[in-house]
């Protein structure tokens, strides 16, 4: 049973728990690469035995930013670029949760880049997964941060004169301590890869690429693709950041160019979490500050007291 609430952790979980047969049905448009995330996902939460409710989705704006309306657990569908900083407090107020956030590379890497950053530097303990399909679908196909120079849309009808921002470099400089790019064409490792980042102690940033056939049809459908850690060409220690940074840059190039390479890039173990930090320093309440709320008898300290603290 889990110290937190009265879940019973020991019964079999099956798949389909997570998107029980309910509205609202994923209103995704067909051959969407959001759908891949959604099985994905579902699959590892399976194989990692996790009930419903001991995961929170906290998911952005846009296409992507429905997937906690689909997926069955605690879901929070907060503004766009925010799901990172919503993430952290619900962490930082309840530990035990299995804390999820998603949204797009419009979402994350551009009006929310600053929240990635910082929550990367800081290793909150999290999966964050960018559905990567390099333009702002809901919006109907403007230009992003991923879209590749010269991408013709409707905000940049000349075509982009930007070179496109690199996610895993970006990520790693930052701070994450797992960094990996998947594809929703490739099922079978996009799965894997989810249960590595989930187990992951430390933030884990997940770059998936999801194809968006209705509005960037000029873009790749991510096939064909390349697992790196199954071809001896790209042969590099996961653990080693020098080797993780030199993959990522050319993992980058190389989609622009239209060569798809996924897998893992970086794995950092051993490293304290914020939470962890926090508790070091002995900075954070003994018992989570979600169960106090549970506490009739808890005598809740106001702000104003705290500034007293520090006079
Ligand atoms: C503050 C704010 N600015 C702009 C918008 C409009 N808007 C909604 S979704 C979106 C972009 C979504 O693109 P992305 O994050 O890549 O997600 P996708 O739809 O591609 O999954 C924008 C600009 C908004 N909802 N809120
Ligand atoms: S507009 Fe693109 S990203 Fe959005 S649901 Fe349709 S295919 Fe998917
Ligand atoms: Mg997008």
């Amino acid at each position: 049973m889990s110290a937190f609430n009265a879940i019973d952790t020991d019964r079999e979980i099956e798949q389909e728990e997570f998107t029980p047969e309910i509205e609202p049905q994923a209103t995704w448009c067909p051959g969407c690469g959001d759908f891949g995330v959604l099985k994905a996902l579902k699959g590892a939460a399976t194989e990692l035995g996790l009930d419903p409710e001991e995961i929170l989705l906290v998911t952005g704006i846009g296409c992507s930013g429905k997937l906690s309306s689909y997926f069955e657990s605690y879901g929070f569908h907060s503004i766009h670029g925010r799901s990172l900083p919503v993430a952290r407090a619900a962490k930082l107020a309840n530990p035990e949760l299995t804390v999820l956030a998603a949204g797009g590379d419009g979402d994350g890497y551009g009006i929310g880049g600053n929240h990635f950053m910082h929550t990367a530097r800081e290793n909150h303990d999290m999966t964050y997964i960018v559905f990567n399909n390099e333009i702002f679908g809901l919006t109907k196909g403007q230009t992003s941060p991923t879209s590749p120079k010269g991408h013709k849309s409707k905000t940049q009808p000349q075509g982009s004169a930007k070179d496109p921002l690199r996610p895993l470099s970006m990520s790693l400089s930052a701070g994450a301590s797992y960094v990996a790019r998947t594809a929703a064409v490739n099922p079978n490792q996009a799965k894997e890869i989810l249960v590595e980042a989930i187990q992951h102690d430390g933030f884990s940033h997940v770059d998936f690429l999801t194809q968006c056939p209705t509005w960037n049809k000029d873009a790749k459908q991510y096939v064909p693709y390349i697992d790196i850690q199954q071809n001896d060409e790209y042969d590099f220690d996961v653990t080693e950041r020098r080797e993780a940074a030199e993959a990522m840059y050319e993992t980058e190039s190389a989609l622009w160019e239209g060569k798809v390479l996924t897998g893992r890039y970086y794995q950092e173990d051993g490293r304290r979490t914020y939470h962890e930090e926090k508790m070091q320093q002995d900075s954070m309440p003994e018992s989570p500050i979600a169960e106090q709320y549970f506490d009739d008898d808890h005598e809740w300290k106001r702000s104003y007291d705290l500034l007293d603290a520090h006079r």
